[in-house]
């Protein structure tokens, strides 16, 4: 392979220099031609500048969406809609390590369920930890449908640092969602089961012995984890409840969770029954359950719950005693549930009924005080008349399931799954405001911070659930289509389609930009997962080996361009232990690292210490080397696994020599001194100005020092063997000091591109 010439150096320099340089007289197209030449109209040009983001720029809001049937989160931007990041959250996902390193490992198995893997998950509802209502960007949670369980994502680092299974449900589908200060994650059930684990009833047994429930799941911010054991939940009927969410503002305290087959039908269409969706959909209305969760938190206090499974639950009959459990009919099969910002509202809507009914939380809780109840459910829970708890219902469209806010007051957007339409509309005053098509059958929709107490308006997504004909057809499995809406104006304005192509994702939400902060490296040695120093770290230098029995354990480092050790020597039948730390501070210096055939990965980011482990369980070479192309030397990142045979003995000594001359060695100690030259102008550009003002240049400048800090070491090296006449050697580590002389410049380049684009100023 060509390494590196003489002149690369000075070309990064000049390539640096010459950017702010570049013209722009290559175009000779004009708007209009390229118009044309693109069939594209005046309202295509309109959508195309309301989405662009050019080169450089950023998107002003973030969204985390559901990855669905992948199990994972999706980041984009709005309204560029360009993909930022997917998180491994219950599936694995290899380039993050995520389930091939140790440290992951441990995370996703926090979600086993009876001691089994489960390495995937349904995921739907994602929701944003929130400080007084509104989106703080501080964590994100995420539900599994399929196995009950919600994971906690920091949003320091983007990764997921803890999953929690429900100790009593079999699915759910009623989170995540959060109560006005994170207090509690919200999740409830979806189909009833029994709640005690692996215990078997008949299902002509639905109505004693299957139940439904909502979990509130207790977080704690300090620590950025769910705290399973100050966690509880509300044993419920064997309804099927789907949707919750928080009140704010006067409704703060309670949690709304609607349900549907609430005639609690047990299907059987193979002996000659009526199927589900006949049995489930037969009566008017539904449940809406209405939960007093702070009240309910102080009956855990106070002890009175029953443990299953180890966790507290409050029984129906101690909720309905103690006055924190209602229901109010809601029209038939509804979906979603949606309190509005200012906390006074409650939306509903049901997928078979055209309504979309607003329920008013002053009125419910008027007749709660008044114990002004029209009837008791079988289960002796109270239940509030419709009329008595309804503000207004509005006929909005066909199939309305979800309804997100404006900034502007009293204003909704519903989806309409049936018309595939959005509808917008007042919702204090009841009336339609505008609507528009999408493509097709919509699920979800969001607005921008679209469910806290403050929504930020301008953009609505609309998550359609098929795309038909949209995009460039890629077989029977289409991709998703997320569409993004103008809503600034009294017109909704269709702007941009995108296709989304890992699962078919159900909720979304979205924050400005602004309030995530994440960090770029992490404390050196520090596991990622835990948040906390990793054992295994250790600093450059202290790099070690040792064997223990059959175990072998390798404290390893990571920086460009080398992987230190570069060999590690293992018996067939040895365990191996690797950890690795990245000893870079330079924003993006991201090392992974695999050993072939062992089914082993990691990402290690600046700071980063990170463990694989296998069992060398068959004899050979392996090369085991760095997956991220991180400098010009990235393939040289390279080392050998040898696993021998039990018993082996060298038979020869001694590495083959490649012949060098004391010429090449004076050759290579001529291109030392002319690198050093560039480096010595690059630093003095550096230094003439307040490069100290910039943290990311402070960071680059330490990983170059530490870089040159490293020459004196081989300078020596170099010399004793000149002085030995051991050309071989003294070339090598003359080349040495050349390699960290050229991951020098590279920083340097980059701190001098930085400092002179983002404004730095001479110091002298
Ligand atoms: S879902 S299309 Cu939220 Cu799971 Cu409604
Ligand atoms: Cu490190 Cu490639």
């Amino acid at each position: 392979m060509k390494k590196f010439t003489q002149r690369t150096v000075p070309l990064l320099l000049a390539a640096g220099m010459s950017l702010a340089a570049a013209t722009t007289a290559w175009s000779a197209e004009s708007l209009q031609d390229v118009m044309k030449r693109r069939s594209l109209s005046q309202q295509d040009l309109l959508a195309a500048a309301k989405t662009y983001v050019p080169t450089g720029k950023r998107d002003e809001f973030v969204a985390f969406s559901s990855g669905g049937q992948s199990g994972q989160v999706i980041v984009y931007g709005i309204p560029s809609m360009r993909i930022l990041k997917y998180i491994g959250v219950f599936t694995p996902e290899p380039w993050q390590g995520y389930g091939f390193d140790e440290n992951s490992k441990a995370v996703l198995a926090q979600g086993r369920i009876d001691g089994k893997d489960i390495t995937w998950g349904d995921t739907h509802h994602p929701a944003i930890s929130e400080t007084n209502g509104e989106y703080d960007g501080q964590f994100l949670f995420i539900n599994d449908k399929a196995n009950p369980r919600i994971a906690v994502i920091d949003l320091r680092d983007f990764e997921t640092k803890q999953i929690v299974v429900n100790p009593i449900f079999k699915s759910e589908h009623g989170g995540a969602f959060v109560t006005t200060n994170t207090e509690y994650i919200i999740e409830a059930a979806q189909y009833p089961t029994p709640l005690e684990n692996k215990k078997f009833y008949p299902l002509e047994e639905m109505n004693e012995k299957y139940r439904g429930g909502i979990t509130y799941w207790k977080f704690d911010r300090k620590e950025g984890r769910i705290q399973p054991k100050e966690s509880f939940s509300l044993e419920l009927p064997p309804y099927w409840q789907d949707l919750s969410d928080a009140g704010k503002g006067p409704s703060e305290g309670w949690s709304f969770t609607n349900s549907f087959c609430s005639e609690r039908y047990v299907g059987g269409i193979e002996k000659g029954r009526p199927p589900y969706e006949a049995g489930c959909s037969a009566k008017d209305t539904d449940y809406l359950h209405v939960v007093n969760w702070k009240k309910a938190a102080e009956l855990v206090k106070q002890g009175k719950t029953k443990k299953i499974n180890g966790h507290d639950v409050i029984m129906m009959d101690t909720a309905v005693k103690e006055g924190i459990l209602f229901l109010i009919p809601e029209p038939k099969s509804p979906h979603g549930v949606d309190v509005t910002p200012d906390g006074k509202f409650i939306i509903v809507s049901g997928k078979l009924d055209t309504h979309t009914s607003v329920y008013s939380f002053e009125k419910i809780q008027a007749a709660i005080q008044a114990s002004k109840f029209e009837s008791k459910d079988p289960y002796g829970i109270p239940v509030i008349a419709m009329k008595d708890a309804l503000h207004t219902q509005v006929q909005l469209g066909l199939g309305p399931l979800h309804t997100q806010y404006d900034s502007k007051s009293c204003v909704a957007y519903t989806s309409l799954y049936v018309d595939s339409q959005v509808a917008k509309w007042n919702y204090c005053e009841g009336k339609v405001l505008d609507k528009i098509s999408v493509h097709y059958n919509i699920g979800h929709l969001m607005t921008m911070e679209g469910d806290s107490t403050k929504p930020a308006g301008r953009y609505l997504v609309a998550l359609n659930k098929l795309a038909i004909d949209r995009f460039v057809p890629v077989g029977p499995l289409h991709p998703q289509n997320h569409q993004l809406i103008d809503i600034s104006d009294d017109k909704m304005q269709l702007l941009y389609d995108m296709p989304l192509p890992l699962g078919e994702p159900h909720y979304v939400v979205a924050i400005d930009a602004k309030k995530l902060k994440p960090g770029v490296r992490y404390k050196v040695g520090t596991d990622s997962r835990t948040d906390k120093p990793h054992p295994g770290a250790v600093r450059a230098g202290e790099e070690v080996t040792t064997r223990k029995g059959n175990k072998v354990e390798v404290k390893g480092t990571l920086i460009r361009s080398h992987i230190t050790p570069e060999t590690i020597e293992a018996e067939v039948g040895d365990e191996i232990t690797i950890h690795l730390t990245n000893l870079e501070r330079a924003q993006d210096e991201t090392h992974g690292f695999t050993v072939s055939t062992y089914n082993v990965h990691a990402s290690a980011e600046p700071g980063k210490t990170v463990t694989v482990k296998f069992k060398a369980d068959k004899e050979g070479v392996y090369p085991y080397y760095c997956t991220e192309f991180c400098s010009a030397l990235h393939l040289e990142m390279m080392g050998y696994l040898l696993v021998k045979p039990k018993g082996w003995k060298p038979t020869k000594t001694g590495l083959a020599k490649g012949n060098y001359t004391e010429a090449d060695y004076k050759a290579t100690l001529k291109k030392v001194v002319d690198t050093q030259a560039v480096i010595d102008s690059v630093v003095g550009y550096i230094t003439s100005v307040n490069f100290k003002d910039f943290p990311d240049v402070v960071a680059m400048v330490e990983d170059a020092t530490d870089q040159l800090g490293k020459i004196p070491d081989a300078k020596a090296k170099h010399e004793a063997a000149a002085a030995k006449k051991d050309w071989e050697q003294a070339n090598l580590w003359a080349e040495q000091i050349w390699q960290y002389q050229v991951k020098t410049a590279d920083l340097g380049l980059r701190a001098k591109t930085y400092l002179e684009q983002n404004g730095a100023k001479k110091v002298k």
